[in-house]
């Protein structure tokens, strides 16, 4: 199975912890999906990354997708198949990948010219990422074991304290702090740290 991918996207850290947790072993092909002249969209229509090609030639997007296609056939272990487990674990997945949708783009916007860069937008995605920050800061209690949403919540903690330094998102949420360094210590995770 081939990973179309990017190292510093958090959405395909959490596909990739998801793959290493389960102990299956993907084929990586780097993506420049942002790039004007790319084809890639033959591959994944909606251009994003990442995408799994399957050996049947296949391609399911997007990371949720993915996740749970590899947890459904390699598992089940990340994701519970039914009951009230099931919904916490994708709603810890919605936080994780919601504090992803708002850091991403913020990112994004922040890369632009100065003068280009719209104050309001960047306001809304720190309003998202701050309420999701302190949400998780009050609920550490709720990331027990290994699944798919505290995977997803490690890997976008980490994009944060790796794109938004000087949010410093750690210095005033010790317990949640706590919560992603031990979790960071995972194989899975310490093989899959963003660039330096
Ligand atoms: N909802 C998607 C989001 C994926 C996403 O936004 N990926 C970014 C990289 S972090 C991307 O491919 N951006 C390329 C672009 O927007 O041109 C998922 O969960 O897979």
């Amino acid at each position: 199975m081939k990973l179309f991918y990017a190292k510093t996207s958090p959405y395909v850290r959490k596909v990739r912890v998801a793959a290493a947790e389960l102990g299956v072993d993907l084929e990586l092909v780097e993506t420049n999906a942002a790039a004007p002249e790319s084809n890639y969209g033959a591959i994944n229509p909606v251009h994003r990354v990442p995408a799994l090609q399957l050996d049947t030639g296949r391609v399911l997007f997007d990371s949720p997708v993915i996740c749970e296609y590899l947890d459904v056939t390699y598992g089940p272990r990340l994701l519970p198949a039914s009951g009230e487990e099931r919904w916490e674990v994708l709603t810890l997945q919605a936080l994780g990948d919601g504090l992803m949708d708002a850091a991403v783009p913020r990112r994004g916007e922040q890369m632009r010219p100065a003068e280009q860069q719209s104050p309001e937008r960047l306001a809304l995605y720190i309003r998202s990422m701050t309420q999701i920050l302190d949400h998780l800061e009050a609920s550490t209690d709720r990331l027990a074991g290994v699944d798919l949403g505290t995977i997803a919540i490690s890997c976008a903690l980490h994009y944060v304290a790796f794109r938004h330094p000087g949010d410093d998102w750690s210095a005033t949420r010790p317990r949640l702090a706590a919560w992603n360094s031990a979790f960071a210590a995972r194989p899975s995770m310490e093989n899959t740290r963003f660039p330096a």
